[in-house]
């Protein structure tokens, strides 16, 4: 009997390398690819093989294909505009390209969510799988199993030549989070020492989606609808990580951990009810704050009882005008002043991320951006500030406003792989601009350093 007879259809997925800048902390597990791997397990449709490329070098690559190929139904590789990711994702996709064995490679992920049709008419893309991949995916391996028809897996769109095969929609409803197969990673490796958190962190997403508006982000034209882990689901999965790899805090890099402030309120409750003493870090919008004031809910107290010791926010801009018309962030500089001086008054450090060169803003209004963060560097504990760089990304309200001003984007799926969010991408952004945001960046770096560092 061969071994494709005796051993159960196996999916390779893939996360290729990001390049992010060089003195960046992270060890990132990819949820992205643990959130795949799930119901292909749990509906015990597949085996499940994970390739980290932030974890392991390139040249494991053909020895890891060597093991595994045989048994391979597809590959899944996923993609985030930038960060050189998508070229090390074709880099390994000609690799499997070439042998003869190779199934079909699936691509899908952030880029793929917002250029579906650029990215699959490239030669080494057999299938993208647009919107979320716990929908399309296990669709997609149940096709090549059974023999159906590519048209029927939700997201599906293969161009070969003239031949096009398109799915029906797949739906931007995401569920299914939590309890993941922690078994296909060494987690172990993904644990690091976060000065702002704890010396044993480990990052986690507990929901998926957005409901703000703001016009620069790639999750206003996907992933509308909101869906989040409950808080008791979510504990447990918290208690399970710390009993098997001794985690003692935890980073949240959802899009915004707080949409739900009841939910965040009632994460605590149980979290001391459970005795569970991890320390957290999580993502705010300034509107979240607003919002538990009004529902008359002590978020902030709770939250800083509970553990929490730094808020990631996501202020923009300094300039009103900007703030209503540019951004659509729904809240004033008054409020972004008033909530950051709430978040430190309870003990949390916040870190404020803010972005200049926005299409037609005054250097009047990056002044007052400028003077925002003077202002709010004054508040202790003293909080982490940065200044990112306007990049326009596909598929948002302002990358349009962008094209129309002047940016020329590019027009290839490798191009897409050097769009360095870190450099000026616009023609109306200056070197200076740049250096000054850059000079305007501060964070708590090293591990163990104080708050204070560069
Ligand atoms: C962690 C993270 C990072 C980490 C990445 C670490 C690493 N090693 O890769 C770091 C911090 C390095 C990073 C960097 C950047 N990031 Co980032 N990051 C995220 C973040 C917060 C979480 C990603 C995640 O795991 N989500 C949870 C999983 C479950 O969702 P998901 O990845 O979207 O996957 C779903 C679908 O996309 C799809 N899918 C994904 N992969 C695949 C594969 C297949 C085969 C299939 C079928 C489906 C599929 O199914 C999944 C389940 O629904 C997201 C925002 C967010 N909360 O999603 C931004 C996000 C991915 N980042 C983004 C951006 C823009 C960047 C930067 C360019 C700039 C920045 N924000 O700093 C840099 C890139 C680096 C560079 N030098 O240019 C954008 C991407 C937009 C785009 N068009 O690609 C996002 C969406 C943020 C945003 N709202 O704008 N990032």
């Amino acid at each position: 009997m061969t071994g494709l007879l005796t051993s159960r259809p196996l999916v390779i997925l893939v996360y290729p390398q990001v390049e992010h800048e060089k003195d960046y902390l992270y060890h990132w597990m990819p949820f992205s690819l643990l959130t795949l791997a799930k119901p292909l397990l749990d509906d015990d449709l597949a085996e499940v093989v994970i390739f980290d490329g932030n974890q392991r070098p390139v040249s494991q690559w053909p020895g890891f294909l060597d093991e595994h190929l045989d048994r391979a139904c597809c590959i899944g590789i996923s993609i985030m505009t930038g960060g050189a990711q998508i070229r090390h994702a074709l880099d390994m996709a000609a690799v499997a390209r070439e042998r003869s064995s190779c199934p079909p490679l699936v691509f899908g992920g952030p880029h793929v969510n917002v250029l579906a049709e650029q990215t699959a008419r490239h030669p080494l893309v057999d299938v993208v799988l647009e919107g979320p991949g716990q929908t399309s995916m296990p669709a997609f391996v149940d096709a090549e199993l059974h023999g159906r028809g590519w048209d029927s897996v939700p997201g599906l769109l293969s161009i070969d030549g003239n031949r096009t095969i398109r799915g029906p929609v797949n739906p931007p409803r995401t569920g299914n989070l939590g309890a993941y197969p922690w078994h296909l990673l060494t987690v172990a490796d993904y644990i690091r020492d976060d000065p702002t958190v704890a010396p044993r962190t480990l990052n986690f997403v507990s929901s998926q989606g957005c409901v703000y508006k703001c016009q620069f982000c790639y999750e206003l034209t996907y992933q509308r609808k909101y869906s989040a882990m409950e808080a008791g689901a979510l504990i447990d999965d918290l208690e399970d990580l710390t009993a098997r790899f001794d985690i003692s805090g935890v980073k949240f890099y959802d899009a915004d951990w707080f949409v739900n402030v009841r939910r965040a309120v009632e994460f605590c409750r149980i979290k001391a009810e459970r005795g569970v003493g991890l320390s957290w870090a999580a993502s705010i919008n300034p509107n979240d704050v607003l919002r538990a004031r009004k529902q008359k809910l002590d978020l902030l107290p709770a939250i800083s009882e509970s553990g929490c010791r730094r808020l990631l926010m996501g202020i923009e801009s300094g300039s009103d005008r900007v703030l209503a018309e540019v951004v659509r962030k729904d809240i004033t500089r008054a409020h972004a002043l008033d909530v950051a001086a709430d978040i430190a008054a309870h003990g949390i450090m916040g870190a404020y991320t803010f972005i200049v060169g926005f299409p037609d803003e005054t250097l009047d209004e990056i002044e007052e951006t400028y003077s925002l963060i003077e202002q709010i560097s004054t508040l202790e504990p003293r909080p982490e500030t940065r200044v990112h760089l306007f990049g326009p990304f596909p598929g948002t309200p302002l990358f349009e406003q962008a094209l129309a001003r002047g940016f020329s984007a590019p027009t290839t799926l490798e191009a897409w792989a050097d769009f360095d969010y870190y450099d000026s991408q616009t023609p109306w952004t200056s070197a200076e601009m740049v250096a000054r945001a850059r000079s305007h960046t501060r964070l708590v770096k090293a591990p163990g350093a104080a708050a204070g560092a560069a």
